[in-house]
């Protein structure tokens, strides 16, 4: 956590902001290591400051000790800071202005007796590059998420419904190790499967694609993957389209490195699958995973980002067609240098369940 917050102080010297207000749940578990929705932190040059109510103040005291002024407010927090303001001639104080409310802004800017700027682009740029540990933390997510497809093409029959599949992946991945799904599990059969983002239902698994799309949550890292099966026997045309998104992925995963243009990636996936399916592909390749399930860098034509080392994306191109059926295959993936690490170790090839 003393790196995270010394890297910070780097950025707002850089910026001249004399401190940074942490209101969001996410960077409060980003500079602190533990969850609490409702707490604050105020970082200055030469201080740390958590505002950690009751509930969790035990858990505060233990993992900030040293590292945070650890205070449980009697009065308005606005008075606490005001006077940390005033002793530490403090006139500038970003704030997290994409997770902020208008409200909440309102209402600080009110009461706190320094200007306010936007800081939420430069938080957002350091949580891109992931350290050796939080690496680790997805990788251990995705090695759940693995496990948990392995697991239900053991038990899937075509007796199913799509919550049955989705329930499993979830009951799976919290039996071993998940504190929660990263996201609304997909499991859509037949014609759902062109939705990209379609909802599970009771019904029984249609004849044709079935799209899983499903992540574990491990110490609040984020996993991703998508694999496309098919339910009996997928014909000639079926076999034509999930091979063109095969090939489009292992192009995109064969060229990916550090130093590209993300736009640069996802145009070598769209070329491939725009030859033959043009339209057929209505989202970006991917986008960055991590205490959040959608970060930046984004795989998308419109990124002009460059894929750095610690940077962990997702791969996943899609063919839709409407009313038909579509399919996606989705690997999640560690840049480094020259190379990347791929976390994900399912099976590709198309595999037909009778
Ligand atoms: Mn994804």
């Amino acid at each position: 956590m003393k790196e995270r917050i010394q890297a910070l102080r780097e950025k707002l010297l850089a910026l001249k902001i004399d401190a940074c207000l942490i209101t969001s749940a996410v960077s409060h578990l980003y500079f602190t290591g533990f969850d609490n929705p409702d707490a604050m932190l105020l970082i200055t040059m030469e201080n740390a400051y958590a505002f950690e109510d009751f509930r969790y103040i035990e858990t505060a005291e233990n993992k900030l000790n040293g590292i945070y002024t650890v205070i449980k407010p009697e009065n308005l927090i606005s008075q606490y800071i005001n006077e940390i303001i005033s002793n530490e001639k403090i006139s500038k104080i970003g704030i997290e202005n994409k997770s902020i409310t208008l409200y909440e802004y309102e209402n600080i800017s009110k009461k706190l007796n320094a200007r306010l700027v936007g800081i939420d682009d430069t938080i957002l740029a350091m949580r891109e590059i992931k350290s050796p540990q939080e690496l680790e933390k997805i990788a251990i997510a995705q090695e759940i998420t693995d496990g948990a497809f392995a697991h239900i093409l053991k038990i899937i029959t075509p007796l199913m419904t799509e919550n049955d599949v989705a329930s499993e992946l979830e009951y799976y991945m919290r039996r071993h190790g998940a504190q929660d799904k990263s996201f609304e599990t997909i499991a859509i059969s037949g014609a759902k499967s062109s939705m990209p983002h379609g909802t599970p239902s009771d019904t029984r698994l249609k004849k044709g694609f079935l799209t899983m799309d499903f992540g574990a949550l491990y110490e609040g890292y984020h996993a991703d993957m998508t694999r496309t099966i098919c339910i009996g026997k997928a014909d000639s045309e079926m076999r034509r389209l999930y091979d063109t998104v095969l090939k489009a992925q292992k192009s995109a995963l064969d060229i990916l490195r550090d130093g590209l243009v993300c736009s640069q990636v996802d145009k070598v996936a769209r070329d491939i699958i725009d030859a033959d399916y043009k339209g057929c592909f209505g989202h970006s390749l991917g986008h960055g995973v991590g205490l959040e399930i959608h970060e930046m860098p984004s795989l998308s034509p419109k990124c002009d980002k460059i894929l750095a080392c610690g940077n962990v994306v997702t791969v996943e191109p899609g063919i839709y067609i409407p009313k038909k059926y579509g399919c996606r295959i989705e690997d999640l993936v560690i840049i480094k240098e020259g190379e990347i690490r791929n976390l994900t170790k399912s099976p590709k090839e198309l595999i037909e369940i009778y």
